[in-house]
């Protein structure tokens, strides 16, 4: 019989030289969660032990932190891994190694699963990446499925609010693997679950950064900028969203200025002009970006942004001068 993907990543592991760590992106969001859990369940059920989830930075958003409770995620911050070292594997999950979101901690990464753009197999001993898929939980749906293995409630649930999150409710590059996953999961899932998890998206302090941050948006033809305060990643992507659905706005660039750069994030629901393409854009020479046709996000360290110009006006200069290259 042919092997099935999670078969050949339990044969690598089982010759791990002591702890398999799975590591998802920083600032893990809830896809980044499902994942990870999805396939520490996987891995404990074929017997890789010594076995642990990590990330670095803060979990940022109430429905991310409220998984963690609800789904009871053995998730720790990697700082607090205390035998974490260099005989240790890590496998990455919803990430890759060299992308700006993931921190390289001392391991050996020797695995990825991600639907991220390929970033190159950087060594990887297994990979699966697949960029056209629009969750990361997807991919991991159907490592159980195609394994006979039916995923617990609160895997399948997690799993289901994953595809959910990550594909904006199937509209945002959703895939047939996507679409076939939910399909499958909803079954299993505990839909109260997935209600109260949507009632917990927005703290009242968020409430606070997103009203502010509204009052600053500027809209050019199909292009909407907004600014935050905040220095809470996920929101530049939640508030972003929220102005692509303004009517008329198809393109969003959020941005925050922190102590050392600009985190940008962008958000498309136009054909003609890629997020990726655009961050790309608007980093190139002075930072770093990437991600999906839909969402991608990038920084730009302090030292590259000129003093004589502001801000707000080099990115609205560059984005309207690459919608307009597209749009011509
Ligand atoms: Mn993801």
């Amino acid at each position: 019989m042919n092997k099935t993907k999670l078969d050949i990543l339990v044969d690598l592991l089982k010759d791990a030289p002591d702890e398999v760590f799975i590591q998802p992106h920083n600032v893990p969001d809830p896809d980044a969660i499902a994942s990870s859990l999805g396939i520490y369940y996987l891995l404990s059920l074929r017997g890789i032990q010594k076995l642990a989830i990590v990330y670095d930075q803060e979990i940022e958003k109430t429905n991310s932190l409220r998984m963690l409770d609800m789904f009871k995620v053995p998730m720790i911050p990697a700082s607090q891994a205390s035998t974490l070292g260099t005989e240790d594997w890590a496998v990455l999950v919803d990430a890759q190694k060299g992308n700006a979101n993931i921190t390289d901690l001392p391991t050996d990464e020797v695995a990825a699963i991600d639907h991220h753009e390929y970033r190159g197999t950087n060594g990887y001993r297994f990979e699966d990446i697949r960029p056209e898929v629009g969750s990361c939980s997807a991919i991991v749906a159907e490592y159980f499925f195609e394994n006979n293995v039916e995923p617990p409630k609160i895997i399948a649930t997690a799993l289901l609010y994953g595809i959910f999150m990550d594909t904006d409710n199937l509209t945002r590059g959703a895939s047939d693997l996507d679409i076939n996953m939910f399909y499958r999961l909803y079954s299993l899932s505990d839909i109260d679950l997935i209600v109260e998890l949507k009632g917990n998206e927005i703290s009242v302090k968020d409430l606070e950064l997103y009203a502010e941050a509204f009052k600053t948006v500027e809209i050019y033809d199909e292009l909407g900028f907004l600014r935050l305060r905040s220095v809470n990643d996920s929101l530049l992507g939640a508030a972003g969203d929220i102005v692509v659905s303004v009517s008329g706005v198809n393109i969003v660039i959020a941005y925050a200025q922190k102590e050392n750069g600009v985190k940008l994030s962008v958000r498309s629901t136009c054909n003609k002009v890629k997020a990726n393409d655009l961050i790309r854009y608007l980093t190139m020479d002075c930072g770093v970006g990437g991600g999906h046709d839909n969402m991608a996000g990038g920084f730009i360290p302090s030292e590259n942004l000129s003093g004589s110009r502001s801000l707000d006006t080099f990115l609205k200069h560059r984005a309207i001068a690459f919608y307009e290259k597209r749009d011509g």
